[in-house]
């Protein structure tokens, strides 16, 4: 299905009924200036004689290079690179008990949604799977004006207050002077800003964990990270944090895949997304919810106010309230993708802020870049951004104004006009802050209770399993292996010190600096199995596999497993040495999807080889065949063969006796093993 066609998805949706006015095709058109004259020639400029000059009356050519002139804006200042979608949020049941949000009240009330994830560090053209923090943002167009919840895939951030803000972004940045690296933390400068502002533990730890190199888009969770409000119509407010939990588990690729990614198919996640909904292979989120009732805001060992700190779910329960699904591309990655602008200050009556320093800041950052990125302070009028509500009040004017005001009143109060637009009460869903009682002296400075800068870096340790931990230590040696400076690296190998003293140790032997003693690391024991993406959802819908397959091959055995996996949600293409149609054994003929050349095992979630003496035979003599299976084979994803197609493993270095992990010999075209073998995701027991 062609989800670009807006007559189809998401029809009914009201934010894309809207858009529809704005959406030009140009089929069957003449070609015009922006005037709307016709034009006759657009292949030549106005020239004095077929040799002369250009003459400056050409206002056709004047008019398109002034255009392409400017065609660019500002990117974002972080969070660059992103890709989008639009799509739909429903309620499970009322959250009334919990909140007055409209969109949170109605089971029965599907809320459009753009959603758009974001690298942070890299510029629009860097690559997609660098290892970074991912942004998770997504704009509720609700009945009561825009909400926006703009998280990342990781539930908790580097500072504690905004100030340091423009600081971190300048260390991950690329360094000032030559700038260089790209899209990298793996350089002198962010290490020093972690080892000199250690409230960034628990986030390093994070950083350096698989959450930083997803699989996709669709396999991440998504996290609000502050703490929020909800407050109920009896005006009663609750400390909450927002999840948003993947039906398909929680991904990632491993380092080395990340990094051939990047070359490869610097898109590979914007490519999987489009082509996921392109499909009809619709993502989803669970939306969840944690709460802490005011009476117990003391009552943990962290306090509620600091984004550096998780409430481990399996203390505080989170409460799954609803569900989100991305059902339609973008029709213009200009017009939608780059043009959208959230701000966590976009709420709704029923949520509201707390006193979370970050969070303060950022309430101001938002709109203040906009008016650089988007060219003035009109940018809410920008299709993508407009509630689907109405909007009126009486600023005016200003750059891209366009709406057209009536009449001669733009102030409050008049009488004139009625006093319109008047303020609503609250009854009539005017937006009342929650009434927190605040006192205090004006000071420049942190609360001692966010002091504990290693006791949840611990907790994360403690968390992950065995894979995991042997993952971010290599993640630590390789981005402080990059590093210039001994006495940052030094520097960095103590912070390790204090969250772990084994993990230092290995850190340090990697790096080629001393393991400093005398540290006491974090007495936390708590783990928290939630964190851990061993105990995520392990299923094979939507995985890739490729086929490797040259004439000769049994074409039985391979429409078999090509149903089998289409029946399991899984796609597969088949791969040749060229792109001329292969013949089976049997004399069909089988369309081929990509060559040895343009694809490559890090494109694919497993890898199979077809049976049929003569198949097999070719591709042993095909180096990049036995080098796509050995790689898919290194980064532990699912192989599997025909018995005939063992011969092409054993060539590629892949163990194949009875008890190899992930490793699978098909009996009898029964693929259910292998099947089992992709849903599992990797199969860490290999030794490579
Ligand atoms: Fe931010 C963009 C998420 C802290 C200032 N941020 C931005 C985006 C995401 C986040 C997902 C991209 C939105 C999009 O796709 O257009 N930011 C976060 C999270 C944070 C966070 C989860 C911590 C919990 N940000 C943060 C702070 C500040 C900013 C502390 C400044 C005080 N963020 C910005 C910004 C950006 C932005 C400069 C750049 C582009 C934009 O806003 O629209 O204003």
């Amino acid at each position: 299905m062609n989800n670009n066609d807006s007559s189809k998805n998401g029809a009914e949706n009201k934010k894309n009924k809207q858009l529809n006015a704005f959406r030009v095709n140009n089929k069957g058109k003449k070609l015009t200036t922006n005037q709307g004259l016709k034009v006759s020639e657009d292949e030549h400029s106005l020239k004095a004689g077929v040799r002369g000059p250009t003459l400056m009356e050409d206002f056709h050519f004047r008019e398109k290079m002034t255009h392409f002139d400017h065609e660019r804006i500002p990117e974002r200042i972080v969070h660059a690179r992103g890709y989008a979608a639009h799509g739909e949020f429903e309620v499970y049941e009322s959250m009334k008990e919990y909140t007055k949000a409209g969109f949170l009240q109605d089971p029965s009330v599907k809320t459009p949604v753009f959603v758009r994830f974001s690298t942070v560090a890299g510029s629009r053209g860097s690559g997609d799977t660098v290892r970074d923090v991912r942004g998770f943002a997504t704009k509720f167009y609700t009945e009561e004006g825009n909400y926006d919840l703009v998280g990342n895939n990781i539930p908790v951030f580097f500072i504690q207050d905004a100030l340091k803000f423009p600081d971190l972004v300048h260390s991950f940045k690329p360094e000032q002077n030559n700038e260089i690296p790209q899209a990298s933390t793996a350089h002198d400068t962010f290490w020093d800003f972690i080892a000199n502002n250690t409230e960034s533990a628990h986030m390093m730890m994070w950083a350096m964990s698989d959450r930083a190199i997803p699989r996709s888009y669709r396999m991440m969770e998504g996290f609000g990270v502050h703490t929020f409000r909800f407050v109920n119509d009896k005006g009663e407010g609750r400390f909450i944090k927002f999840h948003w939990k993947p039906k398909l588990g929680v991904h990632s690729l491993v380092w080395d895949e990340a990094q051939r990614l990047a070359g490869k198919n610097p898109d590979f996640h914007r490519q999987d997304l489009y082509e996921a909904i392109e499909k009809g292979d619709y993502p989803e989120w669970e939306l969840g919810v944690q709460m802490i009732e005011e009476k117990d805001e003391f009552n943990f060992n962290f306090d509620v106010l600091d984004p550096t700190k998780v409430w481990p779910e399996e203390q505080v329960p989170v409460k799954i309230v609803g569900k989100m699904t991305l059902n339609k591309n973008p029709d213009n990655y200009f017009a939608e993708t780059e043009q959208v602008a959230f701000h966590p200050g976009h709420v709704v009556p029923g949520i509201d802020f707390t006193n979370d320093p970050l969070l303060q800041g950022r309430l101001f950052s938002y709109t203040d870049t906009q008016l650089s990125r988007l060219g003035g302070p009109n940018f809410h009028e920008i299709p993508i951004n407009r509630p689907v509500c109405p909007f009126h009040n009486n600023q005016r004017e200003g750059m891209h104004r366009m709406t057209i005001n009536q009449g001669p009143v733009a102030y409050h109060k008049n009488s004139l006009d009625n006093n319109d637009p008047s303020p609503a009460t609250e009854e009539e869903g005017g937006y009342v802050h929650y009434q927190e009682k605040v006192e205090g002296r004006k000071v420049r400075q942190r609360s001692e209770s966010f002091k504990d800068h290693y006791s949840q870096a611990k907790l994360f340790w403690n968390s992950m399993s065995d894979v995991e931990k042997q993952h971010i230590t290599k993640a630590f040696r390789f981005e402080l292996g990059k590093v210039k400076s001994k006495s940052v690296k030094q520097q960095v190998v103590e912070v390790i010190s204090h969250v772990d003293t084994a993990l230092a140790e290995q850190v340090a032997a990697g790096i080629g600096v001393t393991a400093p003693e005398g540290i006491e690391p974090s007495r936390e024991t708590m783990s928290s199995p939630a964190l851990s993406q061993e105990n995520t959802v392990k299923a094979p819908a939507t995985r890739k596999v490729a086929i490797l397959a040259e004439d000769g091959f049994n074409g039985e055995e391979v429409s078999g497993l090509q149903t089998a996996l289409k029946n399991q949600g899984i796609t597969s293409e088949i791969i040749s040495e060229t792109l001329t149609p292969i013949s089976s054994r049997e004399g069909q003929e089988l369309q081929v999807d990509q060559t040895l050349l343009t694809s490559d095992s890090v494109l694919y979630d497993a890898v199979y080889v077809a049976g049929g003496a003569d198949s097999v035979s070719t591709l042993k003599g095909i180096k990049e065949a036995t080098t796509f299976v050995n790689e898919a084979y290194s980064h532990y994803k699912a192989v599997g063969a025909s018995a005939e197609g063992t011969e092409l493993l054993a060539a590629a270095g892949v163990e194949t006796s009875s008890n190899a992990a992930g490793v699978v010999i098909l009996q009898g075209g029964n693929s259910d093993e292998f099947i089992q073998a992709i849903a599992q995701h990797r199969h860490w027991a290999r030794q490579v």
